[in-house]
């Protein structure tokens, strides 16, 4: 399906899904997150697609915020309603049941910064820039900002972030865990290719099922976590699949998963 504000690939089981306002630097009006609750809801219904490459348009931003157009007008009201639409298609990303990596290349600020925190890997270019500016527009974050940063780089470092507002480079990012690795722009979409193809070369359903205990047990006490991790594993172990990779792994060949 052709979309207004956002480019649309799929090639050899990877969907490359990228926000197309390079004249904003990608800023997510509504229509552009409208756009992108479709597409992720078109990818989790598609078997072809086995893993989600996620970026921006041009050379100087993944995705410079929400369209502060739009953020400058709305009331109250529309605002909660802006916030929770938005942060539901971040929880589709994040629930897709199917890996996203996020390809950092430039700007990744406000929705943005959150945006990348919604997908499973962060890869950034050696130019990106990260953070949580909204503070400084006298606003909060709204897309989950206050929460899946302390989640991935601790309370400290996130509310240093999130209260002065200020960027972070790439190379700081990586340091606090905030992306999982920096690569030079050229090489941004080839190592984010690279990382899908090494889980695509693994059993779909452990893949699945593995996210799920990650997601899922980071909002369970331990006990819980470790309690899902053993239903998830027993799941696991009921599939055709781990039948499969047990079997190559003794016999001395690779693996030929079928998803079940
Ligand atoms: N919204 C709208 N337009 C934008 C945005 C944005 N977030 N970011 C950049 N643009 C536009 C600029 O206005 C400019 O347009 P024009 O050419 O017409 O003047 C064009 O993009 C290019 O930008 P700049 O000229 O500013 O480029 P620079 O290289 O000088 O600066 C920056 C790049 C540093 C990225 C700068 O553009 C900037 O600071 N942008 C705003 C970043 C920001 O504050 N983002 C957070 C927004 S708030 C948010 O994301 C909240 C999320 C939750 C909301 C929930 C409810 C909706």
């Amino acid at each position: 399906m052709p979309y207004e504000n956002l480019l649309y690939e799929k090639r050899e089981g990877i969907a490359y899904v990228t926000v197309n306002r390079p004249k904003v630097l990608n800023a997510l009006n509504a229509a552009t997150m409208r756009e992108l609750g479709e597409c992720f809801a078109g990818i989790a219904g598609d078997p072809e697609v086995r893993v989600v490459i996620l970026t921006g348009a041009g050379e100087k931003a993944f995705v410079a915020g929400a369209d502060i157009n739009e953020l400058a007008v709305l009331t109250p009201l529309e605002a909660q309603e802006t916030t929770l639409r938005g942060q539901a298609v971040l929880e589709r990303i994040e629930n897709l049941g199917k890996p996203v990596i996020a390809a950092i290349n430039g700007y990744a600020l406000g929705g943005g910064c959150e945006i990348a925190m919604a997908c499973t890997l962060r890869v950034a270019s050696e130019n990106a820039r990260l953070g949580q500016p909204e503070v400084k527009l006298g606003i909060v974050p709204g897309y989950g900002g206050t929460q899946r940063l302390p989640r991935l780089v601790g309370a400290g470092l996130a509310l240093q972030m999130v209260l002065t507002g200020e960027p972070i480079n790439a190379a700081e990012a990586y340091r606090i865990g905030l992306v999982n690795q920096v690569v030079p722009a050229a090489e941004l979409i080839p190592t984010c290719e690279a990382l899908a193809k090494k889980i695509m070369a693994n059993g779909p359903v452990a893949v699945r099922l593995a996210q799920e205990a990650v997601h899922r047990g980071l909002n369970m006490t331990l006990s819980e976590g470790m309690n899902l991790e053993a239903t998830l594993f027993a799941l696991a172990c009921a599939t055709e699949d781990s039948k499969e990779g047990t079997r190559a792994f003794l016999e001395k060949r690779p693996a030929r998963f079928a998803g079940r």
